[in-house]
């Protein structure tokens, strides 16, 4: 017992528990629960505030009840071995329990399935599928955590009580090759397994979806703030081949004034893909090209792969001999696989001193200019063969490990050791570390994309509900391959797509080899224009985004939530993912299909105000969005205050002083955080939050600023616009005081206040 609803279950295959060192888990110190604790023949109850588990004796099987005593989870059959794929000793174990009828399941993090993982099977062993598209398992990350959304009818409580639900969540942790069946052997049960090593799981109990996230992150770690930079847009390719192209490419962005944040250096700026090296050849002048573009206000992200070539001479290789940094088979003999730079060796990222040494390795590229750092092939991909063998020796932080039994938490380990490398190169910078590869826990020291997709219609939609269910899991900083990596985009497709790569949390454009080229322009004006416009509204947005990303930090909330998160007692919500929220006010339906020009969207209850046209419309229902190519329906909650911003080219211009507020009438609080988008200093206090409570409806309305914190924000000059008032207010007050100076637009039918810093805006009589 962790905590009252957190419950840790062991179950060793030999009776004898190991050391439990994970990489999945954050934090092991919890504070002393109360536990009851009753003993019968048959069985023995822990009992807490908000769980109780019940463990019975012989055949040993658990269950889990909340504070009302409702079942949540138990097991149908006795926890016991072998997982049906084990291949060698001493075999893992498999935990079975029922599956409520109704029962939603989601998580899994990256998987290639819509948002509900019940009825079906999946691998999790960290794999490069070298292009997936739906249905598609394994991938190349795996977070053996899932989330239950439980109809409380079904629990056997009897009553019916229309909606109630209640959660859980159980991570198994075990970074061996498992499995996640949820009702697909049998549909009304579900069971996790893992090929080797001790059962351990962890159970988490509470009414709500969003509060075992609470958990599971408090538990496996939260993500750190990246700099601002990392969440402008982002262009890369496999590869701008040369110095001149990336320069052209800055500039084009800038003449064009499409804002840009950052490009990428793909495979071929090394030398022969020879880590930690340039071409020469391709570019002779590479720091003054870094230093050119970051005065443009470019950066410049580069690629690192897992293996190290095989080539005395190359100091990489040569040291990390001398070192023992490279993975070896168990009577020591060196393994080795081909990768692209050919035969390569592998480090070995479970042992710290490994790790220190891998992160030195950048400090090179760190005093040449590079920014942020991409590290692929971490699964680890080798080429011709799955990944590598399974009996590997790992040093795992000491307590030693043969590769299958840690082979999942290998990506995490590299993405680590690049994070720790950077943080002690630039400690008083946050960084950006983007792995193709992940483990439960990855969170906490880097971030993910999700591999090779496909430039098709499909692999957009699959983007979404792979969004949300790395959100679910721990990986809220996450994003897909915007207009796709494999095969060749078209205009229309990058035009929907870009509009929704706008809001989700990492917007980067990439393509593959040999594909067409899929920059913002390369399909002619029409289409530059509405990729610039949804990239301009991106940038707009960012002080709301920055908001969410900070509010994440903090309690694990997804950046990107599916429905099912903010209205659970909703059933109209639990698949819904082809629309999400971003943060907790912006209902986002993004258009999915080609030739389309609107869409369905469900509005959940309550009142919303629909973005474009300042429309207020009733929510529990379904609307028509009207969506032709240049247009994203969204929709705000009405109570909201969107903290926006004029249109910048990259994050590195000054912050503007006017903050756009704007104001969609209605009851809620909103929030906006600041800081300075680079240092560590709002660790130790140098940030802002400012709350906005506000009460009212179309025709009157009070919003309430509370501001906390030490951070001296540029923004001194507020423009609100409030949308969707019935007509022209009789009174606008601020700070108790008839405002000068407002003004209704007709045409927008908005009203427009600007005031210095204050405490008050209020709004009477908007009626005519
Ligand atoms: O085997 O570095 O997912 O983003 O462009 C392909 C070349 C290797 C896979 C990555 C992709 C990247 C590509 N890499």
């Amino acid at each position: 017992m962790l905590a009252p609803s957190l419950i840790r279950v062991r179950l060793a295959p030999d009776g004898q528990f190991g050391a439990g060192f994970s990489y999945a888990i954050a934090k092991t110190e919890w504070p002393v629960v109360d536990v009851a604790f009753e003993e019968s023949a048959d069985a023995l109850l822990l009992r807490t505030a908000a769980v109780t588990c019940r463990v019975q004796r012989s055949p040993c099987r658990l269950s889990f009840s909340d504070a009302n005593g409702r079942l949540l989870a138990s097991d149908t059959d006795g926890l016991g071995w072998p997982h049906p794929n084990a291949t060698a000793e001493p075999g893992g174990g498999i935990c079975r329990q029922r599956l409520a009828p109704g029962a939603h399941i989601y998580g899994l993090g990256e998987k290639a399935f819509g948002l509900e993982r019940r009825g079906r099977r999946y691998d999790l062993v960290n794999s490069d599928p070298e292009c997936y598209t739906w249905y598609d398992d394994p991938l190349y990350q795996s977070i053996p955590f899932f989330l239950a959304l439980v109809p409380v009818e079904s629990l056997g409580s009897g009553g019916k009580m229309g909606g109630a639900t209640a959660a859980y969540g159980i991570l198994l942790d075990n970074a061996s090759h498992s499995v996640f069946d949820f009702g697909h052997g049998q549909s009304d049960q579900l069971s996790f397994s893992a090929e080797t090593g001790e059962l351990c799981y962890y159970f988490m109990a509470a009414p709500k979806l969003i509060d075992v996230i609470e958990t599971y992150t408090a538990l496996t770690g939260r993500i750190l703030l990246p700099p601002l930079w990392a969440l402008g847009y982002h262009q890369a390719r496999w590869s701008y081949p040369d110095e001149q192209t990336v320069r052209d490419l800055a500039s084009e962005f800038r003449r064009r004034r499409i804002p840009c944040d950052a490009l990428y250096l793909d495979i071929d700026y090394m030398d022969g893909f020879r880590c930690f090296t340039w071409n020469e050849q391709a570019f002779p002048n590479h720091r003054q090209m870094l230093a050119d573009l970051r005065a443009e206000g470019i950066k410049t992200v580069a690629i690192i792969d897992a293996g190290i070539k095989m080539d005395p001479g190359y100091p990489v290789h040569d040291d990390g001999l001398a070192n023992g940094a490279f993975l070896t088979y168990p009577d020591g003999t060196l393994f080795h696989g081909p990768v692209w730079p050919g035969e390569c060796y592998f480090p070995d990222f479970t042992s710290p001193a490994v790790r220190r040494w891998w992160g030195d390795l950048y400090a090179p590229l760190v005093e040449d200019g590079i920014a942020g750092f991409w590290n692929d092939m971490n699964e680890p991909s080798i080429f011709r063969q799955q990944t590598m063998p399974g009996v590997l020796r790992h040093d795992f932080d000491g307590h030693g490990a043969a590769h299958r039994e840690i082979h999942n938490a290998y990506g995490t380990q590299m993405a680590r050791a690049t994070a720790e490398g950077l943080a002690r190169l630039r400690p008083a910078e946050r960084q950006l570390v983007i792995s193709r590869s992940a483990f439960a826990g990855h969170q906490r020291h880097a971030m993910v994309w999700t591999g090779d997709n496909y430039s098709t219609w499909e692999s957009l939609r699959l983007t979404i509900p792979m969004g949300l269910s790395l959100g679910l899991s721990g990986l809220a900083f996450n994003g897909a391959d915007v207009g796709g990596f494999m095969g060749d985009c078209t205009g229309e497709l990058l035009a929907r797509w870009t509009q929704l790569g706008a809001f989700t949390p990492f917007f980067r454009n990439h393509a593959a080899m040999h594909s067409v080229q899929q920059e913002p322009w390369a399909f002619g004006s029409e289409i530059e224009a509405i990729c610039k416009r949804a990239i301009e509204l991106r940038y707009e947005l960012l002080p709301y985004l920055v908001t969410a990303f900070w509010e994440c930090s903090q309690t694990g909330l997804p950046i990107m939530r599916p429905l099912v998160l903010a209205y659970q007692s909703d059933p109209r919500t639990a698949t819904v993912d082809d629309q999400f929220l971003l943060g907790g006010d912006l209902l986002v339906a993004p258009v999915l299909e080609p030739g389309a020009n609107g869409r369905r969207v469900y509005l959940p209850a309550g009142v919303w105000i629909e973005f474009w046209t300042g429309q207020r419309l009733a929510g529990s229902r379904d609307v028509w969005a009207d969506a032709p190519l240049d247009r994203i329906p969204l929709y705000v909650k009405a109570g909201t205050v969107l903290p926006m911003q004029p249109v910048i080219q990259h994050t590195d211009e000054p912050v503007s002083e006017t903050l756009i507020l704007r104001v969609y009438p209605g009851t809620g609080e909103s929030l906006l955080y600041e800081d300075d988008g680079r240092s560590m200093a709002y660790r130790t206090g140098d940030s802002r939050l400012t709350r906005f409570a506000m009460r009212g409806d179309e025709t009157w309305l009070e919003v309430v600023l509370r501001v906390e914190g030490a951070f001296a924000s540029p923004r001194t000059q507020l423009r609100w616009e409030v949308i969707g008032l019935a007509g022209v207010p009789d009174l606008v007050e601020v700070d108790r005081h008839e405002a000068d100076g407002w003004r209704w637009d007709e045409t927008s039918r908005m009203l427009v206040v600007e005031t210095g810093l204050c405490n008050q805006l209020a709004v009477r009589g908007a009626t005519r």
